[in-house]
């Protein structure tokens, strides 16, 4: 990561919708099947796409703008279209370290889903595709799924301070899996959670 600048003045970046890009880009992630390899369900899946090499399943891209008193983050994040068995291509998924800190996540191209859990499990889920703004309450866990042909691009707004929590969310996932079943993408109930 960069050296992340202070702003005292307004600030603007050049951002492409289409592929999730800012210019200047101060921090870039890329994600792998090996970095979410416990949170897919079909293990053997995960195995045979380890052995014959990995794949890239997000890239995060991640714009502070910190003040001497703020620190708001706009984020971007593009879902390559693919499946691990029968499950859809999806993020980590985190909890927020502070339960004070909602965010905000836009759609700007693709489809899929936004899932939304609090530890009590309190379920949610939004069906997303272009346009589609959520607002994520403080204390629920969130993961967006890729169940597009394409790419999945959304856009991010949250406070730094807020903290990224993954731990509950690589434990126990969330309560439904969406996998491909009949060429659909369908909610099946997490087998992680009834064992
Ligand atoms: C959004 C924001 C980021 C997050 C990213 C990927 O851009 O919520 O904070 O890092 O999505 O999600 P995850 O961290 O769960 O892999
Ligand atoms: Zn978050």
């Amino acid at each position: 990561m960069k050296l992340i600048p202070i702003y005292s003045k307004p600030v603007s970046v050049e951002f492409d919708p289409t592929t999730g890009e800012f210019n200047p880009c101060l921090e870039l992630q890329h994600r792998r099947v090996s970095d979410l390899a416990a949170m897919f369900s079909d293990q053997p899946a995960v195995q045979a796409i380890l052995a014959g090499g990995d794949r890239l399943v997000y890239d995060v891209r991640n714009h502070p703008f910190i003040t001497h008193n703020t620190d708001m983050v706009l984020g971007t994040t593009v879902i390559y279209p693919g499946k691990v068995g029968t499950e859809y291509h999806m993020t980590k998924g985190h909890f927020h370290q502070r339960d004070d800190q909602p965010e905000l996540y836009h759609c700007l191209q693709g489809e899929g889903f936004l899932q939304m859990e609090t530890r009590a499990g309190d379920y949610q889920v939004a069906a997303w595709h272009a346009g589609v703004i959520t607002h994520i309450p403080p204390a629920y866990a969130h993961r967006v799924v890729n169940t597009g042909a394409g790419p999945l691009v959304f856009v991010a707004c949250f406070h730094m301070a807020a903290g990224h929590d993954y731990a509950p969310v690589a434990a126990r996932g969330f309560k439904f899996v969406i996998v491909e079943r009949d060429g659909q993408p369908t909610a099946l109930p997490n087998p992680r959670r009834s064992a």
